[in-house]
């Protein structure tokens, strides 16, 4: 019988099958073909682009005010809440997510005009055991939009089942848009 190859070509053509098919796993990781390597937004109506559905809102106002001057303007959409004086809290809960599963946790904010603000920024991880956990002062927010990343702030053993965020400064108005959690794929 003819020998279908040498040890030298199997290996070869064995090498060039394991690049092909680390090519079409990159590329459909990259196209998004891979269903069950995307990842999952826990947070509903983000970006407020549905008004405050999802949110439990105490003090945030929504808003699509955008007149190009005064840094009132949506970090992305048309729609974002802003809060100012009184204390504001917003506040959305999903189904327990253990953090180690978690790659993207954090909003954008920037101050409507002036800063920075100093104080007033305050962000509650909430956990399936029913405790909280607050970090103050996580930012001191700028005129400029900058995202609040709390991914390093999650704690390991929990399991986080949502987050809240208030708002507290008498002198400064605080825009939040775009809050995301997303849960990594399988
Ligand atoms: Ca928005």
């Amino acid at each position: 019988m003819a020998s279908i190859g040498s040890v030298d070509q199997k290996r070869k053509v064995s090498e060039r099958l394991r690049r092909l098919e680390q090519e079409y796993q990159r590329e459909a990781v990259e196209t998004g073909t891979e269903e069950e390597n995307q990842a999952t937004e826990l947070i509903e109506n983000g970006g407020f682009e549905d008004g405050l559905t999802g949110w439990t809102n105490s003090g945030w106002n929504l808003s699509d005010y955008d007149d190009g001057s005064g840094g009132w303007e949506p970090h992305s959409g048309i729609w974002y809440i802003w809060g100012y004086s009184a204390l504001a809290s917003i506040e959305q809960t999903f189904a327990a997510t253990a953090t180690s599963l978690i790659e993207n946790c954090g909003f954008w904010c920037k101050l409507a005009s002036g800063g920075p603000a100093g104080s007033g920024l305050n962000v509650y991880l909430l956990y399936s055991d029913s405790s909280e956990e607050s970090f103050e002062d996580v930012l001191f927010p700028t005129d400029t939009w900058t995202w609040v990343d709390l991914l390093s702030s999650l704690n390991p053993a929990k399991s986080l089942i949502g987050i809240r965020i208030t708002w507290f400064n008498s002198y400064y108005m605080l825009i939040v848009d775009d809050v995301s959690i997303l849960r990594m794929g399988d």
